[in-house]
């Protein structure tokens, strides 16, 4: 069940002390069925593996401070739907509320792999008509090797390709990559906007241009 779906934002002006406002970020979780979406959910709101979540789609709120700066994540879990219809798989309302996007695949489910690229080609094609989000490819549950069917160059050659960041990590096992996971979006949400504005500096657009080269690994 989505709680309410409200227009993105960009609110990221100063106020009239010359002190930053709050930043507002919508991050978007696709990816196939039990990859571990609401897993990095709920690890990024509580720091907790809980181990089962059920079939729930929500929107949730979080608030963090990153670089001194109140950062007001939404974060809505989505669910995979189950008609088998891949092209519904990412809907236009979906995109249109999404700043940023997190596509999770599963190392062991070479099938919830090429969900994973479907989904980025969907909305890379979508670019055309609106502004296309950043995304960040996350391939999960890196504490299963023994059952590893993706390999980590598969994963990084994807992002590479559709220009979007990359992390390995494990929902189960670290909080840390799940963190490094949202602060990355963040990072890219910001930069975009920026860019839209055209008050991006030189760093920053070498960054923009650079990033999808020297994607960090989680640990
Ligand atoms: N071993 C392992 N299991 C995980 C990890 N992340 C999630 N899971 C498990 O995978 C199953 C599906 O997770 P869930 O978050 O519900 O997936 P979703 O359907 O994509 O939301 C659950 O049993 C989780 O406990 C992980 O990093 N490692
Ligand atoms: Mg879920």
């Amino acid at each position: 069940m989505v709680i309410q779906v409200k227009p993105n934002s960009s609110n990221s002006s100063k106020t009239m002390d010359g002190s930053q406002q709050k930043v507002e970020a919508n991050i978007l979780l696709l990816g196939a069925e039990n990859v571990g979406k609401s897993a990095l959910t709920v690890r990024f709101l509580t720091r907790r593996f809980i181990g089962e979540y059920g079939d729930i789609e929500s929107i949730y709120n979080h608030s963090d401070k990153i670089d001194g700066r109140e950062i007001s994540f939404n974060i809505w879990d989505s669910l995979y739907p189950q008609d088998g219809d891949s092209a519904e798989s990412v809907s236009e309302k979906q995109l249109q509320w999404a700043d940023g996007i997190v596509i999770v695949y599963s190392i062991c489910d070479r099938a919830s792999f090429e969900v994973a690229r479907r989904q980025v080609q969907l909305i890379r094609r979508a670019k055309k008509a609106s502004a296309s989000a950043p995304v960040v490819i996350v391939g999960n549950k890196r504490d299963l090797q023994h059952q590893r069917a993706v390999s980590g160059e598969e994963g990084r050659l994807l992002a590479l390709s559709s220009d979007c960041g990359f992390f390995e990590i494990s929902a189960a096992e670290n909080y840390h990559g799940v963190l490094l996971v949202f602060h990355e979006v963040l990072e890219l949400v910001r930069e975009a906007r920026a860019l839209k504005k055209g008050t991006v500096g030189i760093k920053g657009i070498v960054r923009s241009v650079s990033a999808v080269f020297a994607r960090r690994r989680a640990e």
